[in-house]
């Protein structure tokens, strides 16, 4: 089965492990520690037409600034989980400088940008259409929650979909 690495990127406390655990094992934790340097996750998605992908998910630490070492990590990665905690609207500006890095830095590469934290309704102040205009190339713009689950199998199969037509 072909596979590809990917990586989860998005400011401190969005939700980005909590999204990969919901994803990988199915469920959500308020326990676990943040994490510490980088955990690589693998699972394999199922596509339409009988394709699959095995997928190599790399959440990394500290990815809220495009550092030396997140640069490091982001190659190698044939595209991206980009995401905002709906709940914090400054939390947009990362990603978009995020997404300014990886691309300087390694190409433009596919990534799916997710506003996370969607179960919490009366204090989401970040609305999708605003991620549309400032993030125009995602492949899709979704409405998660790591704790519900809202969304988060979408946003994985929108990005494996996404990376098989990249050339
Ligand atoms: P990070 O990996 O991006 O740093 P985490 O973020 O996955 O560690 O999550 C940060 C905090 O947000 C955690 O709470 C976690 O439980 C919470 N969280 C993550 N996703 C969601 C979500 O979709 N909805 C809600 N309501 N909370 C979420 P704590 O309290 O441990 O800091
Ligand atoms: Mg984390």
């Amino acid at each position: 089965m072909e596979s590809r690495k990917i990586c989860i990127l998005g400011d401190f406390a969005v939700g980005k492990t909590s999204l990969v655990q919901r994803f990988v094992n199915n469920q959500f934790s308020d326990k676990y520690l943040t994490t510490l340097g980088v955990k690589v996750d693998t699972k394999q998605v199922a596509l339409d037409h009988g394709r699959a992908l095995k997928l190599a998910i790399w959440d990394v630490a500290g990815t809220d600034a495009p550092t030396q070492l997140f640069l490091r990590y982001a190659r190698g990665a044939a595209g991206y989980l980009l995401v905002a905690d709906r709940t914090r609207p400054e939390t947009l500006d990362a990603c978009v400088t995020l997404h300014d890095a990886v691309a300087a830095a390694v190409r433009p590469l596919p990534y799916v940008f997710l506003g996370n934290k969607s179960d919490l309704r009366d204090q989401c102040r970040l609305q999708p259409a605003l991620a549309r205009t400032r993030l125009p190339d995602a492949l899709d713009w979704l409405e998660t929650s790591a704790l519900t689950g809202e969304g988060v199998e979408l946003a994985f199969r929108r990005l494996a979909a996404g990376m098989l037509n990249d050339p």
